[in-house]
């Protein structure tokens, strides 16, 4: 059947997070963030690199933004560092944080690039991880919501699209399961929870400031969605996948969307002895934001296989690939409910991140029947070793490969019916990869550099997916 295409309206686009671009970590009246400091600990990053210096972009965000002019982007999605703003997370507002982001929105808006502001991609004021255990402590709820409508207020005349938390279910996991992530907590599933109780307010009642002071804003949150596919008819592993939706897929979009936590999941973590603390009105205000949002986004990277998973089986592992070598990753799962054994039909990314193209088209047609909302693919990107080569040219087809798969997909879900807004690769520019250095790049602009590179130029240089994007932005997306 003949495709509709995509919407004349449609933003094509690329995102970014503070801490993994700007660096100039102490300029201008930053404070430290949990990120600041947590890389400091011996052993937690790829050759101890830190975002001190990132790629810059504090300094160069004006040639990174006429370089997505030139791509032709029509939004671009960054993140604000909250350490800019307030720099010890609760105190003196600093005006010198508010003029940086005002000269990224105004450049943005002077090449007609929509500003897509994401509140909280992970860097955290450190001042209230030692005043009070940051998200471990309701009192971060207050000062998040002051923090997001501090930006509202300032911004919100000119930022029309707003996603309040970037993957809150990958820093909570990676925060109190994991440990990879500040704080460093392993296993901490009663503090996971209530972490996440915590977020899902600050998340609510930043939507309801908001949406007092610009009712037309477009606000949603980011969600890493990675879609389950039964591991075979077997009843008792779709009943595993059932599991694994409830506990790891709709436990954070149920939330956003609907304002309550999933049933059986709540059911699971009672009789597990995990009671999440509520205040009296905290239902009643998640129903509220969730009546308000606008759009899911969506950061859509892989899909899992789900089988049934022993009460003697594999637990959650602390082991993932963080070198890039392929076949290192380590199978996960919750005993007694599911587990996540390699899905034999798709092939890998050097980090053993399944590549599936239809895994996107799955998200959207879920997304739509379960919610009936808009999505805003607000990531999608392939993590690869990138190389300079000669005359300053990277090639990489496999990235242009695995996008335009990604796209294909993405037009059939438009084709379906999904009300599909925007589309954002990860990244504009290379970036730092929070534990991976500067060995995992996403970027069609190369930066020059390495970790322990102290004297790096970081030019800016057009890798190959950089001109194959510019052509899939300037003919909307016909010929995918
Ligand atoms: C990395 C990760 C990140 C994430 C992004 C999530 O390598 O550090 O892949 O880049 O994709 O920050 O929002």
């Amino acid at each position: 059947k003949e495709s509709n295409g995509f919407p004349e309206t449609f933003l094509w686009g690329s995102a970014s997070a503070a801490y993994q671009i700007e660096g100039a970590a102490s300029e201008d009246g930053k404070g430290v963030s949990n990120w600041d400091q947590f890389v400091r600990i011996p052993g937690k990053t790829f050759k101890a690199t830190t975002g001190d210096l990132a790629v810059d972009h504090y300094h160069r965000f004006k040639e990174d933004i006429a370089l997505m002019a030139e791509a032709g982007l029509k939004t671009y999605r960054f993140s604000i560092a909250w350490t800019r703003i307030i720099p010890d997370g609760n105190g003196e507002v600093n005006e010198k944080g508010l003029a940086f982001y005002d000269a990224i929105i105004d450049e943005c808006i002077k090449y007609g690039i929509e500003p897509m502001v994401t509140v909280y991609h992970w860097d955290m004021p450190q001042a209230l991880q030692d005043q009070y255990g940051g998200w471990e402590n309701r009192q971060i709820v207050k000062d998040y919501v002051r923090y997001a409508t501090t930006l509202f207020e300032h911004f919100g005349d000119r930022v029309h699209y707003w996603i309040t938390m970037n993957e809150q279910n990958v820093f909570t996991s990676l925060g109190w399961l994991t440990g990879m992530h500040p704080p460093g907590k392993v296993m901490d599933q009663k503090m996971f929870y209530q972490v996440n109780h915590h977020a899902n307010m600050a998340h609510a009642y930043s939507v309801l400031e908001l949406k007092k002071r610009y009712p037309d804003a477009h606000v949603g949150a980011s969600f890493a969605y990675t879609p389950g596919y039964a591991w075979d008819c077997k009843p008792i592993n779709a009943m595993a996948k059932a599991d694994y939706d409830d506990l790891q897929n709709y436990f954070w979009m149920d939330v956003y969307a609907y304002g309550r936590y999933p049933k059986a999941a709540i059911r699971y973590l009672e009789s597990n002895g995990i009671h999440i603390q509520m205040e009296a009105e905290d239902q009643k205000i998640m129903k509220q934001a969730a009546a308000l949002i606008d759009f899911m986004g969506v950061n859509y990277y892989q899909t899992a296989a789900i089988e049934y998973n022993p009460i003697d089986g594999v637990g959650m592992s602390t082991e993932v690939n963080t070198t890039g070598k392929k076949g290192t990753a380590k199978e996960e799962g919750i005993p007694g409910l599911y587990k996540k054994p390699s899905n034999p039909y798709l092939e890998k990314t050097d980090w053993d991140w399944t590549i599936d193209p239809m895994g996107i088209r799955m998200c959207c047609r879920d997304i739509t029947s379960r919610y009936d909302l808009p999505i805003v693919i607000s990531e999608n990107g392939l993590g690869a070793f990138d190389k300079l080569e000669e005359d300053n040219v990277i090639h990489d087809p496999y990235r242009i490969a695995f996008l335009e798969a990604h796209l294909k997909e993405l037009k059939k879900a438009i084709d379906d019916g999904c009300d599909v807004w925007a589309y954002c690769t990860w990244s504009f520019t290379d970036l730092l990869s929070w534990l991976n250095g500067y060995q995992k790049r996403y970027g069609f602009v190369y930066v020059d550099r390495e970790e322990d590179d102290t004297t790096a130029k970081l030019n800016r240089y057009k890798k190959d997916s950089f001109y194959w994007y510019q052509n899939v932005i300037k003919t909307n997306g016909k010929d995918l």
